[in-house]
């Protein structure tokens, strides 16, 4: 079979997915789940493979990215699988010279601020990233019915790390920007929708059923700043994979305020955090959308009982949406026992088996 024919098999086996389907507002045999951050941090042999290997290198590994994407749909039975990678991966690929430090994060060593910084954010090309490419191929054809979730981070998101040099509390650098040299920001915004957009399709083309943009930082904003200052470049991402006919998830944390204009960027499905009722972010969303979300991540410290209650609380407040993908409302927490979401896995498919 050529290269290409594989590819749209491995699509096509996955077209009918659970998360698929609830991506595309359809009717699903049971709620799809998985979670955001489910590869790596809490799973013991996830961090028995990585042993001796950087996170930044591991990610230019396709088999040792192959391996740690598929630990958790193995372990906990989801619905759908997401690559292995990070979202400074496309940065550090057009040579921007970046770390990922342990207990830390990304590290950026000279951080973009100026102009002539700009220029070091050049086009990214499929050729960049072969190990994206090469990896992808490797899962689909392993995965067989089960879905791939390609991502990107989204361009605020990625520009807080490259202005601030690393991770940040209150992003003032790049506020300072975004409000001081609002030219200077919507250029960095651009070249960042390019090189996102960029990344999207290549894991897209390798095989990818759906993507992620996770603006995880964007909660940051006010809606008005959001709308001018940010909306059109992660707009832009989404127009440029739209032809594909993937859905395309957007992410942020502490996003109640901005879940409206965050679907109007593009998104088919709008991911929640935990600190807005589903039914509430329905409304804030508008119809047309499917929504993803959106239990505490915390609430897995528990115990069992909470974790149901908890869990029974989001499918209750999901009931009437159009299409639903249960997740937690931001990442695993790397503390977290992985049998207690191998359990809550079991747990959403069992109360929603139709
Ligand atoms: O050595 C290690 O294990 C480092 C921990 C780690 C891991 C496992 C980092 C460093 N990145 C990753 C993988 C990763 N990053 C995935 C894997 C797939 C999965 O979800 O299972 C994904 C989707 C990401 C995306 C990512 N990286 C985001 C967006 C998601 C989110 O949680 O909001 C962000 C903000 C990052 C930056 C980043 N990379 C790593 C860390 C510790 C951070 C956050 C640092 C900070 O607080 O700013």
């Amino acid at each position: 079979m050529s290269e290409r024919s594989q590819l749209q098999t491995g699509r096509t086996a996955a077209h009918d997915s659970a998360f698929l389907r609830a991506c595309r507002r359809e009717p699903v045999p049971h709620t799809p789940v998985w979670f955001m951050r489910q590869a790596g941090r809490s799973l013991p042999e996830y961090r028995k493979v990585r042993e001796g290997t950087a996170m930044l290198e591991s990610c230019m590994r396709p088999d040792l990215v192959t391996e740690i994407t598929l630990q958790p749909v193995r372990r906990h039975n989801v619905d759908a699988a997401i690559f292995f990678s990070d979202i400074v991966v496309p940065l550090k690929a057009i040579g921007i010279d970046l770390d990922i430090k342990p207990g830390v994060g990304p590290v950026v060593a000279q951080p973009i601020r100026s102009r002539a910084d700009l220029d070091r954010l050049r086009p990214l090309d499929a050729d960049d990233v072969p190990y994206v490419t090469e990896a992808i191929g490797m899962l689909t054809a392993e995965l067989g019915t089960t879905p791939l979730i390609g991502f990107a981070g989204a361009p605020f998101t990625l520009a807080s790390y490259l202005v601030e040099g690393g991770p940040s509390r209150n992003h003032e650098h790049t506020k300072a920007l975004m409000y001081g040299d609002p030219e200077l920001w919507a250029d960095l915004l651009d070249r960042l929708a390019d090189i996102t957009a960029a990344f999207l399709k290549v894991q897209i083309e390798a095989g990818a059923s759906a993507v992620q943009l996770f603006d995880s930082w964007v909660g940051a904003l006010a809606p008005a700043d959001y709308r001018r200052s940010v909306m059109p470049a992660s707009a832009k991402v989404f127009d440029a994979v739209a032809g594909y006919g993937v859905p395309r998830i957007h992410f942020g944390v502490g996003t109640g305020e901005l879940l409206g204009l965050m679907g109007e960027a593009g998104a088919d499905v709008v991911g929640v955090d935990w600190r807005i009722p589903m039914d509430e972010a329905a409304r804030r969303v508008g119809p047309g959308k499917a929504l993803q979300g959106n239990l505490d991540p915390a609430v897995l410290f528990a115990g069992h009982e909470a974790v149901e209650t908890k869990a029974r609380e989001v499918l209750d407040a999901a009931e009437k949406l159009e299409g639903h993908v249960f997740n937690l409302g931001h990442g695993v927490l790397p503390t977290t026992d992985p049998d207690a979401l191998t359990r809550l896995v079991a747990y959403v498919h069992e109360q929603t088996a139709r």
